[in-house]
């Protein structure tokens, strides 16, 4: 048995010296070490030799193994550096190694929370699965609104809810401090919705939270300018319209001039030379009551703004779901 391995490793260092390619390495490697290979085939006759020499032998039999293993990786990755080298031109051009990159709307999120802290902000942040406690109930939706309809809200049981907006963050909020409160939230927030260019089932919002003894619309009126002028140009006016939410009263949603055609009208503002932006207003007693402050002694405005819409207008972007498909050559624009 000793002289048939001295054999085999004979002829295996025979095979080897002649070999040029990964190809005929790899032919080796089968001819010795497959599963029906020369090695395996010495193994099956291990059961021929008599018990007192078997483990003896058997270590002899698993030492080749690894040793004609070891030298066919040596020749492998010798053989591989040299067609690498031979790969190699120096007349090409370099290769660029692929960096990532930021994602649009992080891009767009952090210019925006870049501005708002300017303004002495807090960056808040909360769960994406709420309860409907906090998600409606402290917002002053009593259980027949219809924003709690199926239709609109992705539910998870009947108590837990996919937030539809960072209002929750807020709530949390004031619950735990005491005011002043100065604060926006931003995060992705979820509605039923079927995908088309302006609606994507999850989106990214960020809400502002002012609470204090004397504030009033004209702060917020300020503040959503200042961040006009800041995000889009000091050219940018804006206005106010009256609407309704059950969470602020009185309720606003506001317009920013056209930031495409600075309100000559064009395709992006339907020729009305103003694009709606989202909703604002000043925070309902109600919803104080909830997170026990004293609406008496204290006042303070709420507004919204979608992350998604602002980067759109921003960068010229048409469709929304863009932004989610992480198709690169989309991505590696921003
Ligand atoms: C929109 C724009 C808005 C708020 C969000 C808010 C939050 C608290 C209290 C009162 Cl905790 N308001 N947030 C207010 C007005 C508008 O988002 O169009 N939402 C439907």
């Amino acid at each position: 048995m000793l002289d048939r391995i001295r054999d085999l490793k004979e002829k295996f260092k025979a095979d080897i010296s002649r070999v040029k390619t990964l190809p005929e390495v790899e032919k080796i490697r089968i001819k010795y070490l497959s599963r029906k290979g020369e090695v395996a085939e010495l193994f099956a006759r291990l059961k021929d030799v008599n018990a007192t020499d078997r483990p003896k032998i058997g270590k002899v039999l698993n030492e080749l193994k690894t040793h004609l293993g070891r030298e066919l990786e040596n020749l492998q990755s010798g053989l591989q550096r040299k067609t690498d080298k031979k790969a190699l031109d120096l007349t090409l051009p370099g290769r660029r190694p692929f960096t990532g990159r930021k994602h649009p709307l992080t891009k767009i999120l952090d210019e925006i929370k870049t501005i708002f802290m300017g303004m002495g902000f807090r960056i808040e942040d909360g769960p994406e699965i709420e309860t409907d406690y906090y998600n409606f109930e402290a917002l002053n939706m009593p259980k027949n609104h219809p924003a709690r309809d199926m239709q609109d809200t992705l539910y998870i049981t009947e108590d837990i809810v996919l937030r539809t907006h960072t209002s929750p963050v807020q709530i949390r909020v004031m619950e735990q401090s005491k005011p002043p409160v100065r604060i926006i939230a931003p995060g992705r927030v979820y509605r039923r919705d079927t995908p088309d260019a302006s609606h994507s089932p999850f989106f990214h919002q960020v809400e502002g939270l002012v609470v204090d003894e004397g504030i009033n619309f004209g702060d917020l009126k300020g503040v959503i300018t200042a961040f006009a002028h800041k995000m889009f140009g000091s050219d940018i006016r804006v206005r106010f319209r009256p609407s309704f939410f059950p969470f602020t009263e009185p309720s606003a949603e506001y317009d920013f001039i056209c930031v495409f055609c600075r309100g000559k009208g064009c395709r992006v503002c339907k020729n009305t030379g103003w694009v709606e932006i989202s909703g604002a207003g000043m925070v309902d007693p109600n919803v104080f009551d909830y997170v026990n402050y004293d609406s008496e002694k204290y006042t303070g405005y709420a507004f919204g703004m979608g992350i998604d819409r602002i980067a759109m207008l921003k960068y010229g972007i048409h469709d929304i779901r863009l932004f989610f498909e992480n198709d690169i050559r989309f991505l590696e624009q921003f």
